[in-house]
């Protein structure tokens, strides 16, 4: 939408939310402005507030049905039942691109790179906490948990239980992302290239389910296999095998293998399916155990693990 008339000038619109037959714009003057849109083939600017000077940005519809707007400040708005919006607080020192607000809490990212969290139950929306962390793209709470989709990174998620020191406890990376919003169990991502749904019912360790390219296309990830445990003598020559991994919808395009436990072994060809070893010299019991871990990749850049285990005796 790039039609909205302030002073006689076209005005670029920044982000929109409709509730009721109102859309709630912001615009590059700073303002948010209510649109009847109760006919969509004529939409009505009815008004504005805010407070001007330099762009609005992201518009929230919180959980108590206040609008929250980022920009020059952090303000929100009650909406009369005309659909108009009265000013219902501000936070005066927030120059801010992203807000969410939930459960009591406002969560914005500012554009001096930090993730803060506001307490909303005060008009003033006073800081709780303030976390360093650049390029933010989208901000989407959860529970206790904060999703931010965080540009190149990938998403991070933050338990945010004490909201005046929130604790990141996951990196999902990817290349770039977007937006994200959270639904029951599942992580909708929008990234660069892809859409990717994760699961996050343990939030500490999101997984991927499943991805759409740019095309539409569901990309299914691949299913690892490290192969059997195997018992070996002393100083035997091993190899691991993960051939039995397959990608159920394309191909496995790498693979690589970690030992995770047991005395440090000398991995040969450790990013082929085969990668071989020389077991450690074990001179007498109890018999030694390695676990090695094999991640692999797919075509679509979705990635599966599997371990397995050696146990090395005298
Ligand atoms: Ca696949």
């Amino acid at each position: 939408m790039t039609s909205l008339y302030y002073f006689g000038t076209e005005v670029p619109a920044r982000s929109v939310e409709v509730s009721g037959n109102h859309a709630y714009v912001s615009t590059d003057y700073g303002y948010l402005h209510w649109v009847d849109v109760s006919n969509p083939a004529a939409p009505v600017d009815q008004g504005f507030n805010g407070v001007g000077g330099s762009p609005s940005r992201k518009v929230h519809i919180g959980d108590n049905g206040q609008v929250y707007l980022a920009g020059p400040k952090i303000t929100r708005f009650n909406i009369n039942a005309n659909g108009s919006l009265s000013s219902a607080g501000q936070n005066y020192y927030g120059n801010s691109y992203q807000v969410f607000a939930g459960g009591g809490y406002v969560y914005i990212s500012s554009g001096v790179n930090t993730f803060d969290i506001l307490d909303g139950s005060i008009a003033t929306m006073p800081f709780l906490s303030s976390t360093s962390l650049p390029n933010v793209s989208d901000i989407f709470v959860a529970g206790n948990y904060a999703y931010i989709a965080n540009g190149g990174a990938g998403l991070r998620i933050f338990d945010v239980t004490d909201r005046t020191n929130p604790q990141e406890v996951a990196l999902e990376a990817s290349d770039g992302a977007t937006s994200v919003v959270v639904e029951g169990s599942y992580a909708y991502v929008s990234v660069a290239t892809r859409f990717r749904i994760l699961d996050v019912s343990s939030p500490s360790a999101p997984s991927l389910v499943g991805s759409y390219d740019a095309n539409g296309t569901v990309n299914v990830p691949p299913v690892a296999n490290a192969g059997l445990s195997q018992a070996v003598p002393s100083r035997a020559r091993v190899t691991l095998n993960g051939a039995y991994s397959y990608d159920p919808d394309g191909t496995i395009v790498g693979y690589s293998w970690k030992q995770l436990t047991g005395p440090k072994v000398r991995l040969r060809r450790a990013n082929t399916a085969t990668p071989r070893f020389r077991a450690p010299r074990v001179r007498s019991y109890p018999v030694v155990q390695l676990i090695f871990e094999l991640t692999v990749t797919d075509n679509d850049g979705a990635t599966s693990t599997s371990q397995t285990q050696v146990n090395v005796f005298p």
